[in-house]
C-alpha cells in the first residue's frame, strides 16, 4: 500500500524562503514514530526526495536513513548537504538534511517518503505531505545595487528582530521548530489565563493564540505539547462565543466545521466556548475561557506567529 500519512511529517527550519547567495543553510527534517502508523508492523527505511518542478512534479532522492546502516544517513543528491538520521522501531524515527550555501535549484517541493512492512510481511511505502521552498523576491545575482542593498539590509533586520524576540520569548515560551513558515510558542508556567489577554499578548508580537486550520497543523502542535511534557489545558484561538455550537478561528476566519474534537465533544455548550487541548490524552474539547477563578495555574496557551 501506498498512502499519504499524517503522522509522517516533513519540516523546513528557517530558510523556505531562498535567496540566492544569502542563505547560509536549507534544513530539513522528516519524523514518524512507527506506534502511530497503525498498519506498519517495522520501519525499514526513510527517504526524503525533492522536485524542482512545481506543477507536475517529478522526485529524486536527496537522503535517505535505512535500519541496517546504524545511525548513518545518506547524502543521495549532487549538493554538499550534512545528512545524518536513525531508524528506530520503539521510539522516533528521523531523517535531517541540511544544504550549505544553497542554490536555486533548490527550491520546489519536498517529500517524505517511509518504507516498512505491514503485519503480515508485506512492503509497504507511506509518505508525508509535500513541504515548498520558494524563491525570495530578491536576489544578488542580477540585481541593480540599490536593490540588492535593501534586500540585505532587510534580511539583516529581520534576523536581528527574530533573534531579539526568541530572546524575550525564551524564558516564558517552548518554541517551536518552523512548520509552513509559522512557529508556535508555548507559554511555560501560569497563574491564570484569560482567552482576551492571551489574544493581545500573541498580537504584540506579531501573532494570534494558534488555529488549527488543517489536519496536518493540528497533528504538529498536539506533538510539540506532547514533547513538552506539558500537563494542563492547552488553550487555541478557536471559539463559539459569538454563536453556540458554531466553531471558528477568528483570525483566519475561516469556518472549519471539521476539528479533531475528542470523544463525545464539544460537551458543555454555553458554559464552555474556548476551544482546549484536553489533559491527559491531548483531545480537542471545550473548555472554559477564564481560567482565573475556577481552576486556577491549570491552563496554558500557544502563541502562532508567521516568519
Ligand atoms: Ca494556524
Ligand atoms: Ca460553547
Amino acid at each position: 500500500m501506498n498512502d499519504k500519512d499524517d503522522n509522517i511529517i516533513l519540516t523546513v527550519d528557517e530558510h523556505y524562503v531562498l535567496y540566492e547567495g544569502m542563505t547560509p543553510n536549507l534544513e530539513m527534517e522528516c519524523s514518524v514514530n512507527r506506534s502511530q502508523i497503525s498498519d506498519m508492523a517495522s520501519v525499514m527505511s526513510m527517504v526524503i526526495s525533492h522536485s524542482y518542478k512545481t506543477e507536475q512534479p517529478e522526485y529524486t532522492y536527496v537522503a535517505s536513513v535505512n535500519g541496517i546502516d546504524g545511525p548513518y544517513a545518506h547524502n543521495i543528491s549532487q549538493d554538499k548537504a550534512d545528512v545524518s538520521g536513525r531508524i528506530e522501531n520503539w521510539s522516533k524515527s528521523y531523517l535531517r538534511v541540511n544544504f550549505t550555501h544553497p542554490s536555486l535549484n533548490r527550491t520546489g517541493l519536498y517529500l517524505c517518503e517511509v518504507y516498512g512492512f505491514d503485519l503480515v510481511g508485506r512492503p509497504i511505502i507511506k509518505y508525508s505531505s509535500t513541504v515548498a521552498v520558494t524563491k525570495g523576491q530578491c536576489s544578488v545575482v542580477n540585481p541593480t545595487i540599490t536593490t540588492a542593498t535593501t534586500c540585505v539590509e532587510q534580511q539583516a533586520i529581520i534576523i536581528r528582530l527574530r533573534n531579539r524576540l526568541d530572546l524575550f520569548m525564551q524564558p516564558m515560551f517552548y518554541i517551536s521548530s518552523l512548520f509552513n513558515g509559522h512557529r508556535y510558542f508555548l507559554r511555560k508556567e501560569m497563574n491564570h489565563y484569560l482567552y482576551s489577554e492571551a489574544q493581545s499578548f500573541c498580537g504584540t508580537y506579531g501573532g494570534y493564540q494558534v488555529e488549527l486550520d488543517t489536519h496536518e497543523e493540528y497533528i504538529f502542535i498536539r506533538e510539540f505539547i506532547r514533547s513538552n511534557n506539558i500537563f494542563k489545558y492547552v488553550l487555541t484561538g478557536a471559539t463559539d462565543a459569538a454563536q453556540e455550537g458554531v466553531w471558528v478561528n477568528p483570525h483566519n476566519s475561516t469556518l472549519r466545521t471539521s476539528f479533531e474534537w475528542g470523544h463525545g465533544e464539544p460537551a458543555d455548550g454555553l458554559i464552555h466556548n474556548c476551544q482546549t487541548f484536553y489533559i491527559p490524552n491531548l483531545e480537542l474539547a471545550d473548555g472554559s475561557c477564564d481560567f482565573t477563578n475556577f481552576y486556577p495555574t491549570y491552563a496554558s496557551y500557544i502563541c502562532e506567529i508567521p516568519e
